[in-house]
């Protein structure tokens, strides 16, 4: 794969619910990404439609899955990386984010190797606490997640980081969630020429 091919980053939002700000900042990466940073494109990839773990809905191990999650694995291992966006529920992980990455990570998991990114919008740590733990978790998916910048996002300040449809309008967190691709980018740039 020559450095001149487009990158296809799978964007993943933790939050399922309508007006998720997590879901506003993968808004905002994509737009981003699209105007201003090139050779990069990122795609959702919805977790809603995923059952909860059940590895008795798994068919002979490692061959089948359930279509849902099915569609999932082969969208995450299509993806050169990973751009999380991760709300923190109880200074941790929320359940649909740590759902979709068990199923993904049954043998042959789908992780192993990918870069990743973290990004996060919540309470007074901006979500941070989540990222902690999404870090750990990471350590035995052999996922490869860029350390700087970070991007944690404090939803209460004012004046308000999102509009009323949980849009990003601050210019300085877009200029920092730039950023953060941009290293992403990098990153996974340097790991194909490895
Ligand atoms: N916010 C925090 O900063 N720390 C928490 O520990 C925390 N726990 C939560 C637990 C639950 C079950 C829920 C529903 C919310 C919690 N929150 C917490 C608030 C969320 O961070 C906040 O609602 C955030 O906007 C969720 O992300 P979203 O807008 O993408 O849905």
């Amino acid at each position: 794969a020559g450095a001149s091919e487009t990158i296809r980053i799978a964007a993943i939002c933790g939050s399922l619910r309508k007006a998720s700000f997590n879901r506003g900042l993968i808004r905002s990466a994509i737009r981003i990404c699209d105007e201003s940073i090139g050779g990069m494109k990122i795609d959702f990839v919805d977790i809603e439609p995923l059952p909860l773990i059940n590895t008795d809905l798994e068919g002979v191990a490692g061959v089948s899955f359930p279509a849902p999650v099915e569609a999932f694995r082969s969208r995450v291992l299509r993806a050169d990386g990973v751009l999380f966006a991760s709300p923190e529920y109880n200074y941790s992980v929320a359940a649909p984010l740590k759902n979709a990455i068990d199923w993904a990570s049954r043998a042959p998991n789908a992780w192993a190797g990918k870069p990743a990114a973290i990004m996060s919008a919540g309470g007074g740590f901006g979500g941070g606490r989540s990222q902690y733990h999404l870090r750990q978790i990471g350590v035995f998916l052999d996922l490869h997640f860029i350390n700087k910048p970070e991007f944690f996002l404090n939803v209460f300040q004012t004046p308000p980081k999102f509009d009323s449809d949980s849009n990003l309008i601050d210019p300085e967190a877009k200029e920092k969630l730039k950023q953060l691709l941009l290293s992403l980018q990098g990153f996974v740039l340097r790991l194909k020429e490895a």
